[in-house]
């Protein structure tokens, strides 16, 4: 039988094939390759082999992603140098990322604007509020592999419970939360969806892109679709963006035509990474 891997626990993996579940073990031979959430798998009593990944992410452990919601919320204060980081980690990888802004219910309008103003080339954005729930646009977008990612008490499990209609996954306290640090949510485990499978995760709560890619400095802004355009202005081919010599980003910061906000983080995460290639 064919099938996906939707939750591991020790040595046990669950597997959904034609709408329903099996709970196999893995075999000894697979031990090297591994066996991952997300993994296709031909399998009987055991798993007997593991289709080609698409991609494979360490934290969270999950293979073959498709698409990544990136979950912000105007409390906790988001941190959008991370957010950057999760959506060019996204494009490394062929992860189709989806900015979600939740807890719209006490977001002020220049949140709001400020934030579709600052993604509006980048990503698809979805505006949503797990207290007066319209989740058809989400919904829609599950499609493929996807996890919900982002810093601790946004309110991804919260999302997940919408979504399932029950109480799947461990709501946090915010305070108690952000106070401590604390993850509630440890294993992965995929949800099937109409046309897809979602995950909740703890990872990507700090992501380290030196860690998880070998992503050199100049291609960096190759992975920014709203440079896109601008970047063909740079009169050097080379040009990391970071000196007024010419460079068509620069200019575009400068007219409005690209984020300021999404420019300076890319400042640096550009540092970051140069620093990480001088040792
Ligand atoms: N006001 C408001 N609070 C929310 C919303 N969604 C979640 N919360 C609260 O945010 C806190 C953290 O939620 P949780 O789902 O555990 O976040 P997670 O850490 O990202 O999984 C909880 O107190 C939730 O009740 C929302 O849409 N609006
Ligand atoms: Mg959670
Ligand atoms: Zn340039």
């Amino acid at each position: 039988m064919e099938g996906i891997v939707t939750k591991k626990n020790a040595n046990l993996f669950t597997v959904l094939s034609d709408g329903r579940s099996y709970i196999v073990s893995g075999k000894g031979t697979l031990k090297k390759q591994g066996v991952f959430v997300g993994d296709k798998v031909e399998f009987d009593k055991t798993i007997e082999k593991v289709m080609p990944r698409k991609n494979l992410l360490i934290r969270p452990p999950l293979a073959n992603l498709d698409r990544l919601f990136i979950v912000i919320a105007p409390l906790p204060k988001p941190d959008f140098v991370l957010v950057d980081k999760m959506m060019v980690y996204c494009f490394v990888n062929g992860i189709e990322p989806i900015l979600v802004v939740n807890k719209t219910d006490i977001a002020s309008d220049d949140f709001i604007c400020e934030t579709r103003k600052n993604y509006k080339n980048a990503c698809k954005i979805i505006e949503i509020s797990t207290k007066n729930a319209n989740f058809d646009e989400l919904k829609k977008e599950i499609q493929g592999t996807c996890a919900l990612a982002g810093q601790s008490a946004v309110g991804k499990s919260s999302i997940m419970n919408v979504l399932l209609g029950k109480a799947v996954c461990e709501i946090g306290n915010l305070s108690a939360k952000v106070q401590r640090g604390k993850q509630t949510t440890r294993l992965v485990e995929l949800f099937a969806f109409e046309k897809g499978y979602l995950a909740d995760t703890a990872g990507f709560s700090m992501l380290e892109l030196t860690m998880v890619s070998d992503l050199s400095p100049r291609e960096l802004s190759t992975y920014y679709p709203d440079f896109l355009k601008a970047r063909q202005n740079c009169k050097f081919s080379s040009c990391l963006h970071q000196k007024h010599d010419k460079c068509g980003i620069i200019e575009s910061v400068k007219n409005g035509e690209i984020s300021k906000m999404r420019y300076l983080n890319y400042l640096k995460i550009l540092q970051e990474l140069q620093q990480f290639k001088k040792y």
